[in-house]
């Protein structure tokens, strides 16, 4: 009779469930979940924090839609994916965290690395469970990647008590479950959908609001045919691409306005949070009429003056949509969308201006552009830090969905390089490319080594300005002469490929960026270009880019 130990068990589990990556930091009590994926053929991604660790899973499973997984060790191992639970869920990614605990015989008597996990834990995750014997490990691994996909994605934990893993049992007693249930979207109501087409049609300035949700339910074919029906839309920083951005009715370049312009707004997947301005005037203008298209019937109560909330899956709603306004005539106000488009174009010239700048140290606009100059169309981008995160999102273009990564709702630095590491193993085959400041490199820049070390070929971009926010916060917000809190040393960053054989380019003058880029996007390993940005140079102000 073959026995096998319960980190085998979890492994063959993950396998049955299609997971063929896991993250982690191999650590007890979980070396033999370790060993057990290695088994069972799994890639293990032996990562340098497992803050990094989940949030590489998190992109990996969020480019897959799949559940992404990480496996930790006890104690400040689990913590430290805490913020990690927390930043998946609430930017809706599929996150499982497999944690080892210590042994329950030694629980309160001051064991090895004990603590509370499940305690750490909850806050972060929209679902958790300790395991209670080694034979019910297949069952509650199942049950813990069902539950990170099902309904609005997020994080969900399984506390692995040192026992349960180690523990032998006859193979036949593994209980691995084989079968996935197919889960059918969440249909809607006919009648909701038609008095949303009603809206639209009757609107004389309409808007869609695109969130990632949408991205999730692979809603983009449908959506294109919405807004292409003569509908300005805007899309959320990880709603884009979902609808390629280059097309005419994309208006994020203009979303003041569109916000508070529209008369009819449907939002398809998306929150009313401080990303849109919680849905209230002044942005929004008085008597505006909002339909709202969310999984979780919760969401629909939020600060907006929702007047018809529909649960449902974005792609089936949006499909049904298009259905409902075949054949109809939109009423919506031609010049409508050519002003919004108008506005565009007039806040694209003013950033044009910044973005044509020669001027030594570079301007981030000019960077910018630069990368978006050479980006291949089919590239995931990254981006973290402040201001170079918000000018990307002005400039840097998405045309592929679920490939734009930044800080997400709660703005979390520390992610742009462990995003593009998990979302380059997840599509090997496409670029990835980080454009990151000098403290937010510097949150995870270590990872650099786990990119060299199994083959994640990331472009990363670092805008050195020298500080947080460049000198912004420590010139103008901290007391005046007071010790450089905010500041960084000018330090070169490109010395971290180095260490690991990477390519690497340092560039002080804007005519040198593109050639550098190339350079690195040709390299064939990780690549790190450091950019000296000016320090003094900040983000232009006036609603042109969506926060
Ligand atoms: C985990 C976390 N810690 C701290 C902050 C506060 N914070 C916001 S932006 C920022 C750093 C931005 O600097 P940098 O990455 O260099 O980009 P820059 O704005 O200079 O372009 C920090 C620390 C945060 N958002 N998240």
């Amino acid at each position: 009779m073959t026995e096998i130990d319960g980190g085998r068990i979890a492994a063959k589990q993950l396998v049955a469930a299609g997971i063929d990556t896991v993250f982690g930091v191999v650590a007890g009590p979980m070396i033999e979940l370790f060993a057990g994926a290695q088994a069972e053929g799994l890639k293990v991604v032996g990562c340098r924090h497992e803050e990094s660790a989940a949030f590489m899973a998190s992109a990996w499973g969020w480019t897959h839609r799949k559940p992404g997984v990480v496996i930790v060790g006890s104690g400040p191992a689990l913590t430290n994916t805490v913020t990690s639970m927390h930043v998946a869920t609430a930017s809706a990614m599929p996150l499982v965290v497999l944690g080892g605990s210590t042994a329950g015989a030694m629980r309160g008597i001051g064991g090895f690395q004990e603590c509370n996990q499940m305690a750490f834990a909850a806050p972060g995750c929209k679902w958790l469970e300790q395991v209670d014997s080694t034979e019910r490990i297949g069952e509650l691994v199942h049950l813990a990647l069902g539950k990170s996909v099902s309904g609005r994605p997020g994080a969900v934990y399984l506390d692995f008590p040192a026992e349960t893993v180690g523990r032998r049992v006859p193979e036949e007693r593994a209980g691995i479950r084989r079968l996935q249930p197919h889960l059918s979207p969440a249909q809607p109501d006919p009648t909701a959908i038609e008095r949303i087409a009603d809206m639209l049609a009757l609107a004389e300035r309409p808007l869609l609001m695109i969130g990632k949700g949408a991205a999730w339910s692979d809603a983009g074919r449908a959506l294109e045919v919405l807004v292409d029906m003569g509908i300005p839309y805007v899309a959320s920083p990880m709603g884009r691409g979902i609808v390629p951005d280059d097309n005419p009715h994309f208006v994020n370049a203009a979303r003041s306005a569109a916000l508070r312009g529209a008369d009819a707004i449907v939002m398809i997947g998306g929150r009313f949070n401080w990303i849109f301005g919680f849905g209230r005037q002044p942005r929004y203008a008085e008597g505006v009429r909002i339909a709202q298209i969310e999984l979780e019937a919760e969401e629909i109560y939020n600060a907006a003056p929702v007047e018809l909330g529909v649960v449902a899956d974005a792609r089936a709603a949006v499909e049904q949509l298009c259905s409902a306004l075949e054949g109809q005539t939109l009423r919506a106000d031609s010049g409508w969308l050519a002003s919004l488009q108008a506005q565009r174009r007039s806040n694209e010239e003013l950033l044009a201006q910044a973005m044509n700048l020669d001027d030594t140290p570079i301007n981030p606009y000019r960077l910018v552009r630069e990368v978006r100059d050479v980006l291949p169309r089919d590239a995931a981008i990254s981006v973290d830090g402040e201001t170079i995160m918000g000018i990307c999102r002005a400039i840097l273009p998405s045309y592929r969905s679920r490939a734009m990564f930044n800080a997400g709702t709660t703005g979390c630095m520390g992610t742009g390089v462990p995003y593009a590491i998990g979302t380059k193993l997840a599509r090997p085959d496409l670029p990835s490319v980080a454009v990151v400041g000098d403290y937010a490199f510097g949150a995870a820049g270590i990872e650099v080594e786990t990119a060299a070390r199994v083959g994640a070929n990331v472009v990363f971009v670092v805008s050195n300005n020298e500080g947080i926010a460049g000198h912004m916060i420590q010139d103008h917000m901290l007391p005046v002469g007071s010790p450089r809190i905010a500041s960084l040393l000018p330090a070169r960053y490109e010395k971290m490929v180095e260490m690991v054989d990477g390519h690497s380019e340092f560039v002080e003058r804007p005519e040198e960026i593109r050639p550098a880029l190339e350079r690195a996007l040709a390299a064939d390993r990780v690549a790190l270009v450091h950019v000296r940005t000016d320090p003094k140079a900040v983000r232009l102000s006036g609603g042109n880019y969506l926060q």
